[in-house]
């Protein structure tokens, strides 16, 4: 190899083994096998070379060309593999890892109990219906024989909306019977239903809240009486509070939509908030809980003959049972939406409603 040959091949080594990446290497590559390369600028002279030495002299470059092609795709290899190398160890997972804890929402201690119900209830056959939060004065007061001049009625306890339909004005309902108005309208007894829900009255301090919960329950059928709707009341009010000796106690009361109508309490101690402590330790009776036999103006109203068909209703404040059952003490926090708060009294989405069952 003539000098300026092994000069060329020892430079371009030099700088290839300087080019540090892909970039410098192919600035390497262009420089000497590129259309303006040295080593193609020494074929483009080889025209030039005198016949006697050309053939030689062409040998050579060819020699030469391989040569560098060769290093310079050596170099390119070598390159491209340290880069992978960089590239796998810079990814590098650890598959022994433990798994970072899944951010996880919890069900609302109203929800929670909502579905408690539906599950005690649902096991006592009765289906879970549904009403309008807008609701028309007939389907919140006149179906259930509550008196026009009736103080519930008033402007100050019942949020009239704009507006009127069916000749009557709109409302948002103060309780959830519409669910159960509907349902006697539409389908013939015997019917056991249950309606958890909004229900919304003007009323708005410490205890109240403008918009609550309600649940309530109503079975009919040929030959139903107050003593079905005390075992149904009982057997729920064990299964909700999960003790099978709660003590529970009917008191006479008044509703317009049922004759007899009976408040309900149960045993607990005043002192310590304690549920089902009646008895040996000085308890006291806490309400919680409204019934009666539904009225039978109240079944003639949604086409039910009261003549053939009679039945029990009930109903309860959910936000009331919930504290009552967890010892929350204030009822402003369930609406607020504090996150501290939620999580403390939120249920885990993956446990289901617990039934109690066996507690009876
Ligand atoms: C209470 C009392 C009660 C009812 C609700 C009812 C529904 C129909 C017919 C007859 Cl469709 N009655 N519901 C009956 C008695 C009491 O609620 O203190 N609620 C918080």
């Amino acid at each position: 190899m003539t000098d300026d040959l092994s000069t060329l091949k020892s430079e371009t080594e030099a700088e290839l083994a300087t080019a540090s990446d892909l970039r410098a290497w192919d600035a390497v590559r262009v420089a000497v096998l590129g259309k303006n390369g040295r080593l193609t600028a020494l074929l483009k002279e080889l025209g030039k070379t005198p016949a006697e030495q050309r053939r030689e002299r062409g040998a050579a470059l060819n020699r030469l060309k391989d040569d560098l092609t060769a290093v310079i795709e050596a170099r390119r290899a070598a390159l491209e593999g340290a880069a992978l190398d960089a590239r796998l160890a810079a990814e590098r997972l650890d598959v022994t890892l433990p798994p970072r804890p899944a951010p996880s929402g919890s069900i609302h201690p109203i929800s929670r109990t909502i579905e408690e119900m539906e599950a005690i209830f649902g096991a006592m056959g009765f289906a879970v219906g549904d009403g309008f939060d807008i609701e028309t004065d007939w389907f919140n007061f006149g179906a259930l024989n509550i008196p026009t001049h009736h103080p519930a009625r008033a402007d100050h306890d019942t949020f009239y909306l704009p507006g009127e339909r069916d000749g009557g004005p709109l409302l948002l309902r103060t309780q959830t019977s519409d669910a159960q108005i509907i349902t006697m309208l539409a389908q013939e007894p015997p019917i056991r239903i249950m309606a958890p829900g909004r229900a919304y009255r003007a009323d708005h301090d410490a205890t109240h809240s403008p918009m609550f919960h309600q649940c309530e329950g109503l079975v009919i059928d040929r030959d139903i009486t107050l003593g079905h709707l005390k075992g149904c009341v009982i057997d729920f009010l064990r299964a909700f509070f999960g003790i099978a000796t709660l003590p529970v106690r009917f008191r006479a009361s008044y509703f317009p939509f049922t004759e007899p109508s009976m408040e309900v309490d149960i045993g607990w101690n005043r002192r310590t908030g304690e549920l089902g402590a009646h008895g040996s330790n000085g308890g006291d009776w806490l309400e919680v809980l409204g019934s009666g036999m539904v009225h039978p103006r109240v079944l003639a109203n949604c086409g039910v003959d009261p003549r053939v068909w009679q039945g029990f209703a009930f109903g309860m404040g959910v936000e009331r049972l919930t504290m009552l059952k967890h010892g929350i003490p204030d009822l402003r926090p369930f609406f607020e939406s504090d996150i501290r708060w939620l999580r403390h009294y939120g249920s885990s989405p993956l446990t289901p409603a617990v039934l109690h069952e066996g507690v009876a």
